[in-house]
């Protein structure tokens, strides 16, 4: 049996990665998911013989197009817009749509394969998707952006819709960069339906929407330390990142308890000693959604903080690490000084934040490990109830958005205890989340058939 397994996860990853060349961050997803998965597949014949996951790895669809786009100045400019239509088998596509100048094919494949698993996972109808363009939003205009995003959904358009696809933000993709794609959507369509989500709160958009992908990874965390005992009461928490998902870790973590001393981008990051408490997240906020600037300016106003240039926060003596910038930004050295600091938790706000080296190590030293299409699954959920909202045209409260939410991440802890408890009774979260996102698309996609 286990020579099978073995030989099942080599030819599977031969065959990706000769059919994808190139696509590293794409290889690294699936064989994660892959390893994981084997054991499962093998006892049941029908799943190989159907070959459910090699179609899984393979997108339903893959739109490419050129959005050009005039500047400030009268330049013309040309970026790459994509859509990665990856698995409908339990609901329409659904995902975000990433704008960074990394953007590639590979990059949006990975994102759109974890978020088949994790869409799955938060038990609501929803396929997975994920878009984007190598566009870099950094230090254009208001109307640079929205000419780029006018341009963009000119021909996203026409592959997206309430009930086929169902985009929604991501990195460089937030509630300014929503406006302008759902106002050229609704141009263009002539009809107000919920084809995006992330909208504003005055037009369609979910209360607990901003929040929820950092919200929910905490309450994910929070389901995971109570396993052990534990809570986010008095402890210390490293941050990275300090956009959307960042800023609202940072914001129930420090409700919960917490003290956070970290936040990043990506020139580096900034270590407070005395916490970033409701003032100081404030005046993150402001500079990041409002003034666009870097995070070194918290130093400047805050002579409490101390600012490290190029460097990531993973050094700095934490109990509770939360990953909440971008893919791989936790090198298994750095999973090591996490581990030897005391740190006994990491939940990932982000998609793929830790290297397989960096979760080996975790594993090996048993700390509580919370995989992004788990923990930070929050986000997409909220976008699902937003859905819901715009379909029965209604909208529910915070507290009912956010009980609703609470409810969600503790019933995708418990399929992770479900799916994922070792014979020694310890959790292992990563077998725990692939297994259960998993089993319902398999499931839709054998009583589907060959499609
Ligand atoms: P934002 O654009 O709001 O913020 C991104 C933050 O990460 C910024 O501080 C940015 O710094 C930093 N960052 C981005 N790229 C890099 C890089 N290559 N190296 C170092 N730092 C980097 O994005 P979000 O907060 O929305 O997204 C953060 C992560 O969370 C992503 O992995 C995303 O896929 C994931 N996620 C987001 C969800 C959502 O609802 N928004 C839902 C689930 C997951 P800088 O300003 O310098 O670029
Ligand atoms: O990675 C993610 O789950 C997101 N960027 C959110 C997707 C969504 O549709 O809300």
């Amino acid at each position: 049996m286990e020579e099978q397994v073995r030989q099942y996860v080599e030819t599977f990853m031969a065959n990706v990665k000769a059919k994808n060349p190139a696509e590293n961050e794409f290889h690294q997803a699936v064989e994660e998911v892959v390893e994981s998965l084997a054991p499962y597949i093998v006892e049941n014949p029908q799943l190989m013989k159907m070959k459910v996951l090699e179609r899984i790895a393979e997108p339903e669809r893959v739109i490419m197009f050129r959005v050009p786009w005039v500047n400030d100045k009268g330049e013309v400019e040309i970026n790459k817009g994509f859509r990665v239509q990856m698995n409908s088998a339990i609901g329409p596509y659904k995902g975000g749509l990433r704008f960074h100048a990394s953007v590639n094919l590979g990059i949006l494949k990975f994102l759109a394969f974890e978020q088949v698993f994790k869409n799955s996972l938060t038990t609501l109808p929803m396929g997975g998707g994920k878009g984007g363009s190598d566009f870099n939003p950094k230090g254009k205009s208001d109307n640079e952006v929205m000419k780029f995003c006018q341009s963009f959904m000119t021909e996203l358009q026409r592959h997206v819709g309430q009930d086929t696809d169902v985009p929604a933000g991501d990195i460089g993709v937030g509630a300014r960069e929503i406006g302008f794609l759902y106002g050229q959507y609704k141009r263009l369509r002539n009809e107000f339906t919920g084809t995006l989500t992330g909208k504003g709160l005055d037009w369609g958009g979910s209360f607990i929407r901003p929040e929820a992908t950092g919200y929910g990874t905490c309450y994910f965390a929070e389901a995971m330390l109570a396993t052990r005992g534990q809570t986010f009461e008095g402890k210390t928490v490293a941050v990275s990142g300090s956009g959307n998902v960042a800023q609202y870790a940072v914001e129930k973590a420090t409700q919960l308890g917490a003290k956070c001393v970290t936040i990043s981008d990506s020139n580096g990051y900034i270590y407070d000693p005395d916490g970033i408490d409701a003032e100081k997240l404030q005046f993150v906020k402001d500079l990041k959604n409002v003034f666009r600037g870097r995070i070194k300016e918290y130093a400047d106003r805050y002579p409490s903080a101390q600012y490290f240039e190029g460097e990531r926060p993973w050094s700095v003596k934490c109990d509770i690490a939360l990953p909440c910038a971008t893919q791989n930004e936790v090198s298994g050295d750095e999973a090591a000084t996490l581990v030897a600091n005391g740190c006994i938790c990491v939940a990932e706000g982000a998609n793929m934040p830790s290297t397989p080296e960096a979760i080996d190590k975790y594993h090996e030293a048993g700390i509580l490990f919370g995989p992004g299409k788990a923990a930070n699954a929050g986000g997409v959920a909220v976008s699902g109830l937003e859905m819901t909202q715009n379909s029965i045209r209604l909208k529910w409260t915070p507290k009912e958005v956010d009980t609703k939410l609470r409810s969600i991440m503790s019933d995708i802890h418990d399929t992770c205890v479900k799916y994922g408890t070792e014979s020694d009774g310890t959790v292992n979260y990563v077998k725990g989340a692939n297994l259960g996102g998993f089993i319902k698309v398999a499931n839709a996609m054998l009583a589907q058939g060959i499609v």
